[in-house]
């Protein structure tokens, strides 16, 4: 929880040009998998997430196959996030419709329509999109046919579709994220990388030039956007994990560095255009060389405009391998921290560490900070309330409430953050487990875990609470004492 005798933000914490929203990815919420000229993207081959293994194609068991049916909901959707008052959605393109197999002769029409229709709806409501270019959805062609991002090929496949979709779009969307949580490619190489090597038999030199090509794609993308969208911001966008060091002993101290370097190393490159020298490190002492050509030298150094990050949990670092025992749930490893309690899925809440990463990555980088995911996923029950169905959701009302208000204390601290899109502001399938009852939204959608539901969506009561935050800029906010 958090310190009540911490001293307080300023009450005008939150500047105007805030940008307040939720965010989704396509897989999670579209469904329509075989409409509209779709192609089959990896999520359709894993009907369990990162919890069971993938299938040779898809299967009525895999929820992602209709998802909420956004591609029919929309317009509704869209309403529901404006009478909350959102500023901006953050919403992904499936790959797989733009391009079905991933290297078509020519884009799909009819994919590219749907996008049309989700920013027309945004436009008239006037919420900024803010779009994921790729987020866990290659086309499974791809993946078959290169091994993913462990080919170079991949660069020049990426490098169609963005050019399809700044042209397209360039004119109507000015935030763009280039790949979801990148780093977390090191522990999910399907979903991330579609590298369809199993994990266990990947090399550390495959798993690093995958790395690589995706940090190119990803700079290549931004240098195309700067030349051709004037106005477009684009940020890279990084799985954040503060790592604490489990004990005050140096050696423990060294580990969490080293594990934070890990991921900082993807901030590092998109951010200063070259790789650090403690990665270099890493790759020099673990038999690692890495295929780089001038080319990609320059590209390189195309950077963002921004750096934005998903926030769900902070873990702990040991020197001891006897006390290095993996987080519960949490696919970027770590020790589990003995200060914080976990959600029911044994993610650990910490709404501090959002303020320490907030911190550290204004003091690296001086970028503009979005913090484009955060938020609880849980169990919910439906009830009825003066006859109308609704969940009493106040376990996510105080996780909310208690990261927004060490936002605040960021910004006090004096960092420049752009926004906060709450993860799943409408109910979606899970990404690591594929469950509908993993549920972070503010709007209840019926589904359950075996796809039985009518797909109706209920306000829950976080909805209320979040359109008062959102309509205070924050003053609504409530600090650990209970006071505003
Ligand atoms: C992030 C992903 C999202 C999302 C979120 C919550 O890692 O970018 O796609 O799903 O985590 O995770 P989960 O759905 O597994 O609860």
């Amino acid at each position: 929880m958090t310190d009540p005798t911490a001293p307080r933000p300023s009450p005008d914490a939150f500047p105007d040009t805030f940008l307040w929203g939720g965010a989704t990815a396509a897989n999670q919420i579209e469904g329509a998998h075989d409409q509209g000229g779709k192609g089959v993207s990896l999520q359709d081959v894993l009907p369990r997430g990162l919890t069971g293994p993938r299938t040779s194609h898809p299967t009525p068991d895999n929820l992602k196959l209709q998802g909420i049916d956004f591609y029919h909901r929309y317009a509704e959707d869209i309403a529901l996030f404006a009478e909350m008052g959102f500023s901006v959605f953050r919403f992904s393109i499936a790959w797989s419709r733009v391009f079905p197999h991933g290297d078509d002769e020519l884009p799909n029409e009819e994919g590219l329509a749907f996008y049309d229709r989700v920013l027309d709806e945004l436009e008239k409501h006037g919420i900024e999109p803010l779009v994921t270019i790729s987020h866990y959805e290659t086309p499974l062609a791809l993946a078959e046919k290169y091994n993913g991002w462990t080919s170079r090929e991949m660069i020049g496949c990426y490098e169609r579709y963005v050019r399809v979709l700044f042209d397209r779009y360039g004119h109507r969307v000015k935030y763009w994220l280039t790949f979801n949580e990148i780093n977390s490619v090191l522990h999910a190489p399907f979903m991330s990388g579609a590298i369809t090597t199993p994990k266990e038999e990947l090399s550390r030199q495959e798993l690093y030039q995958a790395v690589h090509h995706e940090l190119v794609a990803s700079a290549l993308a931004t240098k195309i956007a700067h030349e051709t969208v004037p106005d477009a911001r684009v940020g890279c966008m990084v799985l954040a994990l503060p790592v604490y060091p489990l004990t005050p002993h140096p050696s423990d101290a060294l580990a969490a560095m080293h594990a934070d370097h890990a991921n900082l190393m993807f901030g590092d490159v998109h951010v200063r255009g070259a790789y650090p020298g403690y990665a270099l490190r890493h790759m020099r002492e673990n038999g690692i060389e890495l295929d780089i050509t001038d080319e990609d030298r320059e590209l390189l150094t195309h950077t963002v405009d921004f750096v934005s990050f998903s926030y769900y949990m902070s873990v702990c670092e040991t020197a001891d391998p006897e006390l290095r025992t993996a987080g519960e749930g949490n696919i970027m490893g770590g020790v589990p921290n003995p200060a914080l309690q976990a959600s029911e899925w044994g993610w650990q809440i910490d709404p501090t560490g959002l303020r320490i990463v907030l911190n550290q990555f204004w003091d690296r980088w001086q970028k503009p900070l979005f913090i484009v995911e955060n938020g609880l996923g849980a169990k919910d029950e439906l009830i009825h309330v003066d006859g109308r169905p609704t969940v009493n959701d106040d376990y996510r009302i105080a996780y909310l409430n208690d990261h927004l208000v060490q936002v605040a204390e960021a910004i006090a601290d004096g960092v420049d953050v752009l926004g906060y899109t709450t993860w799943g502001c409408i109910d979606l399938v899970s990404a690591s487990t594929a469950q509908m009852s993993k549920r972070y939204g503010f709007v209840y959608v019926d589904r359950d875990d075996d796809g039985n539901g009518t797909l109706a969506r209920h306000r829950k009561k976080s909805f209320d609470w979040y359109a008062d935050v959102i309509r205070s800029r924050g003053a609504s906010l409530l600090r650990g004492d209970g006071t505003p």
